[in-house]
Protein backbone atom coordinates (compact mmCIF):
# COMPACT_ATOMS: atom_id res chain seq x y z
CA UNK A 1 0.00 0.00 0.00
CA UNK A 2 1.17 3.31 -1.09
CA UNK A 3 2.09 6.55 1.90
CA UNK A 4 -1.36 7.74 3.03
CA UNK A 5 -3.33 10.10 1.32
CA UNK A 6 -4.19 13.64 3.89
CA UNK A 7 -7.64 14.49 4.49
CA UNK A 8 -9.19 16.47 2.21
CA UNK A 9 -9.32 19.81 4.12
CA UNK A 10 -5.62 19.06 4.48
CA UNK A 11 -5.01 19.01 1.03
CA UNK A 12 -6.88 21.88 0.15
CA UNK A 13 -4.83 23.76 2.70
CA UNK A 14 -1.60 22.36 0.96
CA UNK A 15 -2.97 23.67 -2.33
CA UNK A 16 -3.79 27.04 -1.20
CA UNK A 17 -0.07 27.29 0.20
CA UNK A 18 1.45 25.99 -2.90
CA UNK A 19 -0.30 28.90 -4.70
CA UNK A 20 0.03 31.92 -2.39
CA UNK A 21 3.86 30.58 -2.33
CA UNK A 22 4.46 30.07 -6.05
CA UNK A 23 3.02 33.21 -6.51
CA UNK A 24 5.02 35.86 -4.52
CA UNK A 25 7.95 34.09 -5.92
CA UNK A 26 6.86 34.52 -9.21
CA UNK A 27 6.14 38.23 -8.36
CA UNK A 28 10.30 38.13 -6.84
CA UNK A 29 11.86 36.63 -10.26
CA UNK A 30 9.65 39.07 -12.26
CA UNK A 31 10.75 42.05 -10.47
CA UNK A 32 13.60 41.71 -8.79
CA UNK A 33 15.28 40.23 -11.77
CA UNK A 34 18.89 42.04 -12.69
CA UNK A 35 19.18 44.21 -15.30
CA UNK A 36 22.31 42.02 -16.47
CA UNK A 37 21.59 38.77 -15.51
CA UNK A 38 24.69 36.62 -14.78
CA UNK A 39 24.61 32.39 -14.75
CA UNK A 40 25.66 32.10 -10.94
CA UNK A 41 26.99 28.51 -11.79
CA UNK A 42 26.81 25.32 -13.43
CA UNK A 43 25.85 21.67 -12.23
CA UNK A 44 25.38 18.66 -14.38
CA UNK A 45 27.06 20.37 -17.51
CA UNK A 46 28.19 23.88 -18.65
CA UNK A 47 24.70 24.42 -20.03
CA UNK A 48 23.02 23.12 -16.73
CA UNK A 49 22.60 26.40 -15.21
CA UNK A 50 21.84 28.23 -11.89
CA UNK A 51 21.16 31.98 -11.90
CA UNK A 52 21.15 33.91 -8.65
CA UNK A 53 17.60 34.42 -9.20
CA UNK A 54 16.90 30.45 -8.99
CA UNK A 55 18.48 30.67 -5.75
CA UNK A 56 16.79 33.28 -4.18
CA UNK A 57 12.96 32.21 -5.10
CA UNK A 58 13.92 28.88 -3.70
CA UNK A 59 15.13 30.19 -0.40
CA UNK A 60 11.64 32.69 -0.39
CA UNK A 61 10.03 29.30 -1.12
CA UNK A 62 11.61 27.45 1.82
CA UNK A 63 11.86 30.27 4.11
CA UNK A 64 7.73 30.33 3.27
CA UNK A 65 6.84 26.61 3.30
CA UNK A 66 9.08 26.34 7.04
CA UNK A 67 6.85 29.77 8.23
CA UNK A 68 3.49 27.65 7.34
CA UNK A 69 4.57 24.51 7.99
CA UNK A 70 7.46 23.91 10.12
CA UNK A 71 6.85 19.88 10.12
CA UNK A 72 7.11 18.85 6.69
CA UNK A 73 10.16 18.38 4.66
CA UNK A 74 11.73 20.49 1.40
CA UNK A 75 13.10 19.39 -1.76
CA UNK A 76 14.42 22.01 -4.15
CA UNK A 77 16.20 21.75 -7.48
CA UNK A 78 18.95 24.16 -6.28
CA UNK A 79 21.02 24.27 -3.08
CA UNK A 80 19.42 23.34 0.29
CA UNK A 81 16.55 20.57 1.44
CA UNK A 82 15.44 19.68 4.52
CA UNK A 83 13.77 16.02 5.89
CA UNK A 84 10.26 16.54 7.82
CA UNK A 85 8.22 14.19 10.04
CA UNK A 86 4.63 14.98 9.08
CA UNK A 87 4.53 12.83 5.92
CA UNK A 88 4.77 15.99 4.07
CA UNK A 89 7.46 16.76 1.75
CA UNK A 90 7.55 20.01 -0.27
CA UNK A 91 9.30 19.68 -4.09
CA UNK A 92 9.87 22.82 -5.61
CA UNK A 93 11.37 24.25 -8.69
CA UNK A 94 11.80 27.84 -8.04
CA UNK A 95 12.57 28.54 -11.73
CA UNK A 96 11.39 25.85 -14.63
CA UNK A 97 12.84 27.14 -17.53
CA UNK A 98 16.05 28.43 -16.64
CA UNK A 99 17.36 28.92 -20.17
CA UNK A 100 14.11 30.57 -20.91
CA UNK A 101 14.92 32.61 -17.86
CA UNK A 102 18.08 33.92 -18.91
CA UNK A 103 17.17 34.34 -22.39
CA UNK A 104 14.30 36.10 -21.78
CA UNK A 105 11.75 33.74 -23.35
CA UNK A 106 8.38 34.12 -21.79
CA UNK A 107 8.42 30.56 -21.17
CA UNK A 108 9.11 29.36 -17.35
CA UNK A 109 7.63 28.53 -14.33
CA UNK A 110 7.42 28.16 -10.49
CA UNK A 111 6.36 24.93 -9.10
CA UNK A 112 5.40 24.12 -6.24
CA UNK A 113 4.02 20.64 -4.97
CA UNK A 114 3.11 18.69 -1.65
CA UNK A 115 4.30 15.03 -1.74
CA UNK A 116 3.46 11.84 0.27
CA UNK A 117 6.43 9.23 -0.04
CA UNK A 118 10.09 9.91 -0.35
CA UNK A 119 11.28 11.75 -3.52
CA UNK A 120 14.23 11.03 -3.84
CA UNK A 121 13.27 6.99 -4.06
CA UNK A 122 11.54 6.78 -7.66
CA UNK A 123 8.24 5.34 -7.45
CA UNK A 124 7.81 5.58 -3.92
CA UNK A 125 6.04 8.96 -3.76
CA UNK A 126 2.96 10.87 -5.44
CA UNK A 127 1.45 14.32 -5.13
CA UNK A 128 -1.25 15.22 -3.30
CA UNK A 129 -1.34 19.02 -4.19
CA UNK A 130 0.61 21.58 -6.40
CA UNK A 131 0.78 24.87 -8.34
CA UNK A 132 2.79 25.94 -11.57
CA UNK A 133 2.66 29.74 -11.68
CA UNK A 134 3.62 31.13 -14.84
CA UNK A 135 5.37 34.59 -13.93
CA UNK A 136 5.18 36.22 -17.32
CA UNK A 137 1.49 36.06 -18.22
CA UNK A 138 -0.46 35.68 -14.79
CA UNK A 139 -1.51 31.57 -14.88
CA UNK A 140 -1.79 29.80 -12.17
CA UNK A 141 -2.70 26.10 -12.56
CA UNK A 142 -3.42 24.08 -9.47
CA UNK A 143 -4.57 21.09 -8.27
CA UNK A 144 -5.46 18.54 -5.15
CA UNK A 145 -6.23 15.17 -5.05
CA UNK A 146 -9.90 15.01 -5.69
CA UNK A 147 -10.31 17.99 -5.93
CA UNK A 148 -9.95 19.20 -9.75
CA UNK A 149 -7.82 20.92 -11.65
CA UNK A 150 -7.59 24.93 -12.44
CA UNK A 151 -6.77 27.26 -13.84
CA UNK A 152 -6.55 30.98 -12.80
CA UNK A 153 -5.85 34.20 -15.07
CA UNK A 154 -5.42 37.56 -14.16
CA UNK A 155 -9.06 39.00 -14.48
CA UNK A 156 -10.80 36.24 -15.44
CA UNK A 157 -12.84 33.82 -13.20
CA UNK A 158 -10.83 30.33 -12.12
CA UNK A 159 -11.39 27.72 -14.98
CA UNK A 160 -12.09 23.94 -14.32
CA UNK A 161 -9.69 21.82 -16.45
CA UNK A 162 -11.69 18.87 -18.00
CA UNK A 163 -10.02 16.80 -20.69
CA UNK A 164 -12.54 15.07 -22.38
CA UNK A 165 -11.32 12.64 -25.64
CA UNK A 166 -8.00 13.14 -27.52
CA UNK A 167 -7.56 13.32 -31.02
CA UNK A 168 -5.93 10.34 -33.09
CA UNK A 169 -2.15 10.13 -32.64
CA UNK A 170 -1.41 11.52 -36.32
CA UNK A 171 -3.19 14.59 -35.09
CA UNK A 172 -1.51 14.84 -32.29
CA UNK A 173 0.90 17.97 -31.45
CA UNK A 174 3.47 16.80 -28.76
CA UNK A 175 5.45 18.47 -26.27
CA UNK A 176 8.91 17.27 -25.74
CA UNK A 177 12.37 18.57 -24.50
CA UNK A 178 15.83 18.11 -24.60
CA UNK A 179 18.78 17.03 -21.48
CA UNK A 180 21.98 18.90 -20.77
CA UNK A 181 23.95 16.36 -21.20
CA UNK A 182 25.34 16.01 -25.53
CA UNK A 183 25.31 12.25 -25.29
CA UNK A 184 21.87 12.24 -24.10
CA UNK A 185 20.53 14.57 -26.47
CA UNK A 186 21.99 12.71 -28.90
CA UNK A 187 19.78 9.52 -27.52
CA UNK A 188 16.69 11.90 -27.67
CA UNK A 189 17.29 12.84 -31.28
CA UNK A 190 17.30 9.44 -32.13
CA UNK A 191 14.02 8.84 -30.52
CA UNK A 192 12.53 11.88 -32.21
CA UNK A 193 13.49 10.32 -35.70
CA UNK A 194 11.18 7.66 -34.67
CA UNK A 195 8.31 9.77 -33.29
CA UNK A 196 7.79 13.03 -35.67
CA UNK A 197 6.35 10.75 -38.61
CA UNK A 198 3.97 9.60 -36.36
CA UNK A 199 2.64 12.68 -35.07
CA UNK A 200 0.68 16.13 -35.99
CA UNK A 201 3.97 18.10 -34.72
CA UNK A 202 6.59 18.71 -31.99
CA UNK A 203 6.73 21.71 -29.74
CA UNK A 204 9.91 22.17 -27.38
CA UNK A 205 8.56 25.06 -24.98
CA UNK A 206 11.43 24.44 -22.51
CA UNK A 207 9.77 23.60 -19.19
CA UNK A 208 8.54 20.94 -18.19
CA UNK A 209 5.90 22.39 -15.55
CA UNK A 210 4.41 24.11 -18.26
CA UNK A 211 4.61 21.50 -21.47
CA UNK A 212 2.19 19.63 -18.74
CA UNK A 213 -0.43 21.86 -17.48
CA UNK A 214 -0.65 22.50 -21.60
CA UNK A 215 -1.46 18.68 -21.64
CA UNK A 216 -4.05 19.64 -18.63
CA UNK A 217 -5.47 22.52 -20.31
CA UNK A 218 -5.49 21.16 -24.29
CA UNK A 219 -2.94 23.51 -25.57
CA UNK A 220 -0.94 20.69 -26.18
CA UNK A 221 -2.19 17.20 -26.73
CA UNK A 222 0.60 14.67 -24.90
CA UNK A 223 3.94 15.11 -24.01
CA UNK A 224 7.15 12.77 -23.47
CA UNK A 225 10.23 13.46 -21.96
CA UNK A 226 13.25 11.80 -20.77
CA UNK A 227 15.56 13.26 -17.63
CA UNK A 228 13.07 15.02 -15.33
CA UNK A 229 13.70 15.72 -11.94
CA UNK A 230 11.19 15.30 -8.93
CA UNK A 231 10.73 19.05 -9.08
CA UNK A 232 10.02 19.19 -13.20
CA UNK A 233 7.04 17.59 -12.64
CA UNK A 234 5.59 16.65 -8.83
CA UNK A 235 3.03 19.77 -9.11
CA UNK A 236 2.10 19.37 -13.03
CA UNK A 237 1.33 15.50 -12.44
CA UNK A 238 -1.66 16.24 -10.29
CA UNK A 239 -2.59 19.26 -12.50
CA UNK A 240 -2.83 16.49 -15.35
CA UNK A 241 -4.39 13.77 -13.11
CA UNK A 242 -6.92 15.74 -12.13
CA UNK A 243 -7.78 17.42 -15.27
CA UNK A 244 -8.71 13.67 -16.10
CA UNK A 245 -5.32 12.73 -17.82
CA UNK A 246 -2.37 10.03 -17.41
CA UNK A 247 0.63 10.77 -16.14
CA UNK A 248 3.30 7.41 -16.26
CA UNK A 249 6.53 6.00 -16.80
CA UNK A 250 7.70 4.21 -20.14
CA UNK A 251 5.64 0.87 -18.93
CA UNK A 252 2.64 2.34 -17.19
CA UNK A 253 4.72 2.82 -13.33
CA UNK A 254 4.64 5.91 -12.12
CA UNK A 255 6.86 8.53 -13.79
CA UNK A 256 10.66 9.07 -13.41
CA UNK A 257 14.01 10.41 -14.88
CA UNK A 258 13.52 7.08 -17.43
CA UNK A 259 10.39 9.07 -18.86
CA UNK A 260 7.60 10.88 -18.27
CA UNK A 261 4.60 10.30 -20.56
CA UNK A 262 1.47 12.64 -20.31
CA UNK A 263 -1.82 12.47 -22.30
CA UNK A 264 -5.51 12.06 -22.55
CA UNK A 265 -6.83 8.47 -21.23
CA UNK A 266 -7.94 8.04 -24.70
CA UNK A 267 -4.62 8.71 -26.66
CA UNK A 268 -2.32 7.16 -23.59
CA UNK A 269 -2.01 3.75 -24.65
CA UNK A 270 -0.78 4.95 -28.30
CA UNK A 271 1.62 7.49 -26.96
CA UNK A 272 3.11 4.55 -24.78
CA UNK A 273 3.50 2.30 -27.61
CA UNK A 274 5.21 4.89 -30.25
CA UNK A 275 7.72 6.33 -27.56
CA UNK A 276 8.38 2.67 -26.43
CA UNK A 277 9.06 1.65 -29.44
CA UNK A 278 10.84 4.27 -30.39
CA UNK A 279 13.48 3.72 -27.59
CA UNK A 280 13.99 0.33 -28.60
CA UNK A 281 14.85 1.84 -31.94
CA UNK A 282 17.03 4.18 -30.48
CA UNK A 283 18.91 1.65 -28.28
CA UNK A 284 20.15 1.77 -24.77
CA UNK A 285 21.48 5.47 -24.21
CA UNK A 286 25.43 5.58 -23.90
CA UNK A 287 26.89 6.85 -20.05
CA UNK A 288 26.48 10.40 -19.76
CA UNK A 289 29.49 12.69 -19.50
CA UNK A 290 30.94 11.42 -22.28
CA UNK A 291 31.35 13.32 -25.72
CA UNK A 292 28.13 12.89 -28.13
CA UNK A 293 29.20 10.07 -31.34
C1 LIG B 1 14.17 22.01 -17.61
C2 LIG B 1 12.94 21.18 -17.91
C3 LIG B 1 12.83 20.92 -19.42
C4 LIG B 1 14.04 20.21 -19.91
C5 LIG B 1 15.27 21.01 -19.60
C6 LIG B 1 15.38 21.29 -18.10
P1 LIG B 1 15.13 23.36 -15.52
O1 LIG B 1 14.25 22.19 -16.23
O2 LIG B 1 11.81 21.86 -17.48
O3 LIG B 1 11.70 20.16 -19.72
O4 LIG B 1 13.93 19.97 -21.28
O5 LIG B 1 16.40 20.27 -20.03
O6 LIG B 1 15.56 20.10 -17.39
O7 LIG B 1 16.57 22.86 -15.53
O8 LIG B 1 14.98 24.62 -16.27
O9 LIG B 1 14.57 23.44 -14.13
Amino acid sequence: MGPALPEVHERRELERIAVDVAREAARLVVEERPEHLRVARTKSTATDIVTEMDQRAQDLLRDRLGRARPQDGFLGEEEGGATGGSGITWVVDPIDGTVNYLYGIAAYAVSVAAVVGDPAVPGSWAPVAGAVVNPTNGEVFHAHVAGGAWLEMPDAAPRRLELHGAPPLAQALAGTGFGYDAVRREWQARVLLHVVPQLRDIRRIGSAALDLCAVAAGTLDCYFERGLNPWDMAAAWVVVAEAGGLVTGLTGGPPDSSMVLAAPRGLHPELASLVRSAAEEAGDEPPLGQAAE
